[in-house]
């Protein structure tokens, strides 16, 4: 086992891919974004994920926001690069990339669409960790890939020694905790912002979000005052989160973002890829009128 994965815990943004006016991915963006970011205080980050529209980006553009990513976070904070693929070859080929532009760490969403057997997911994932040197962090997103893995198939993927965690995006707490005790070493990053405070008091070694592109101030606050064992304000940080979180869900949370960001942090993040489509007037002013209130 890879004795330096605790370099991995804490509190990752799952990165917000920016895009210029012609829609190409924005260097100088993702380099504003990542700085403001570090200054919050990330300890991470997650390339490629849901947030970065891996499936809405073709396997060229990954690979172009691996490399930007990698070079504008320069080494200041350990990042994570999403690989997946219904394809075995093309998560392959993405995870060489990745490791080849010096990412810390590699992570796939489960091979989905076609029904796929537990046996020919499990060998997706060795052939994938198989093929570069740096760990693998497993990513368990079912209410978007279709697929749910257990904990005994985690008991499996964790035979092999670079299968080091699990981001795991999925309300069922229990499971994760279940998955954490398989082995307690290996980590678990909990992927549903709204509910940061349960994962973390769950057992949680971190967590993986897109709403700390834009606010990680928030949840790095929310987990010093869980450490200190003051629950009720963390609670309350964390409602105040949520009446964030609940007014950007029915506009789209990536495209509420991006909308946020460009507007808050000057930094200019475009538009989420169609068939998302952008914010109405009318839905701006919504979310305006919450980030007003709290100050975000
Ligand atoms: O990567 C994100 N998961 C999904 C994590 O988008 C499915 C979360 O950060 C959510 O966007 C967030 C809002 O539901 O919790």
């Amino acid at each position: 086992m890879n004795t330096d994965i605790n370099r991995f815990k804490g509190l990752l943004p799952a990165l917000l891919t920016p895009y210029d006016k012609n829609g190409k991915i924005s260097s100088d963006s993702l380099q504003k974004l990542t700085d403001y970011c570090v200054g919050e205080g990330v300890d991470g980050f997650y390339v490629g994920g849901s947030t970065g529209e891996a499936f809405l980006l073709s396997t060229e553009e990954r690979k172009q926001l691996i490399k930007l990513a990698m070079e504008a976070v320069a080494g200041k904070k350990p990042v994570i690069c999403q690989v997946g693929a219904v394809g075995t070859d093309i998560a392959i080929d993405l995870a060489q990339w990745a490791e080849k532009n010096g990412a810390d760490a590699i992570s796939a969403v489960a091979p989905f669409y076609y029904p796929f057997s537990k046996e020919q997911i499990l060998n997706h994932y060795t052939a994938i960790t198989d093929s570069v040197s740096i760990p693998m962090i497993v990513y368990n997103i079912p209410g978007l890939s279709g697929v749910s893995l257990s904990e005994d198939d985690f008991k499996r993927l964790y035979e092999h020694d670079r299968i080091i965690g699990v981001k795991h995006t999925h309300h069922n707490l229990y499971e994760m905790e279940r998955i954490k005790s398989i082995d307690p070493e290996r980590l678990v990053f909990f992927g549903f912002d709204e509910v940061t405070l349960a994962g973390v008091a769950m057992g949680a070694d971190g967590a993986i979000g897109s709403t700390f592109n834009l606010m990680a101030a928030q949840y790095i606050r929310l987990r010093e005052l869980f450490n200190q064992g003051k629950n009720a304000e963390a609670l309350e940080k964390q409602k105040m989160i949520n009446d964030i979180i609940s007014t950007m869900i029915p506009m789209g949370v990536f495209t509420a973002l991006k909308y946020a960001i460009t507007s808050r942090r000057g930094i200019p993040m475009g538009n989420v890829r169609a068939p998302f489509t952008p914010l109405s007037n009318e839905e701006k002013k919504t979310l305006d009128t919450v980030l007003d209130k709290y100050g975000i």
